[in-house]
């Protein structure tokens, strides 16, 4: 049986995820943003913070660790070894326990602050996804681009920002989606599952401002090559839903 639907009639009980990998330069401000906002938040009751440190190679772990002596809200995960976005996004969602997940990446590019309005944007939907002011390079803006066309086409859906890494989710839907990227695909791959249970994720424009500490890791030409192969695996895994080849998930 699915779990009920939620209702947003009282404030929420809510985990932040988050995987850092080398953030050491700005990942204490985007703490002490995120904790100041969700303490003063009158839609949030209570929260937590898991961030998993992706194996850094600087000295994020070390300042996590240390801030979680100040933070009773923040729970650090450490991989030893670099394994991936994903990887560790789907660590810390895992460990998470809340009504509602609220996925974030830890350079802070996505203000916190655009919470309430994915909350207003949820409606009756069990998701939100905050649609992006792209910045990007052009060619990165085109690759995500083609993939959520792609992506629209093989799940008949209309998403705006299919790759946006700013979601709002229910948390027992979440933690059961069972999400197999590893490397930067896990946006995707999230919108992708919510709309295989038959979850149209509810949309909002939100502020997404430029990187302005850490270095960009991301690889173009090894990135846009994994990103074509798991568009591809999604548009097969669509059609083998399609012919009852494998079992479509519940919500
Ligand atoms: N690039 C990268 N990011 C990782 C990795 N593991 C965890 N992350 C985190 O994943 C999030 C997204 O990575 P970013 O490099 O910011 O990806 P992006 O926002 O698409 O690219 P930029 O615009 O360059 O910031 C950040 O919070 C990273 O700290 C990893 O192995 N590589
Ligand atoms: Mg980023």
């Amino acid at each position: 049986m699915s779990d009920p639907a939620p209702t947003l009639l009282a404030p929420i009980r809510l985990s932040v995820a988050a995987p850092a990998y080398n953030e050491a330069e700005g990942i204490e401000a985007v703490l002490a943003e995120w904790h100041a906002f969700l303490s003063a938040c009158d839609a949030v009751a209570e929260f937590e913070i898991v961030i998993c440190n992706d194996g850094s190679r600087d000295r994020t772990g070390d300042i996590l660790d240390r801030l979680a002596l100040s933070y009773p809200q923040l729970r650090v995960l450490h991989f030893k070894q670099n394994q991936g976005a994903a990887a560790a996004l789907n660590f810390a969602i895992a460990a998470t326990h809340g009504d509602w997940v609220l996925l974030i990446d830890s350079d802070g590019q996505f203000p916190i602050a655009n919470l309430p309005d994915m909350l207003a944007a949820l409606g009756k939907s069990r998701a939100a996804i905050g649609i992006r002011q792209k910045k990007d390079a052009p060619f990165a803006q085109f690759g995500s681009w083609a993939s959520g066309v792609v992506c629209n086409l093989v799940h008949g859906s209309r998403m705006r920002d299919f790759n946006s890494a700013f979601k709002l989710v229910w948390g027992p839907t979440l933690r059961k989606l069972g999400l197999e990227a590893r490397g930067m695909n896990y946006s995707t791959e999230v919108t992708s599952r919510l709309l295989e249970c038959g979850i149209t994720p509810a949309e909002v424009t939100i502020e997404h401002r430029p990187r302005t500490t850490g270095v960009s890791s991301m690889k173009l030409v090894r990135g846009a090559a994994h990103r074509l192969l798991f568009v591809l695996y999604i548009a097969l895994r669509q059609l083998l839903l399609r012919l009852g080849i494998l079992t479509r998930p519940t919500p």
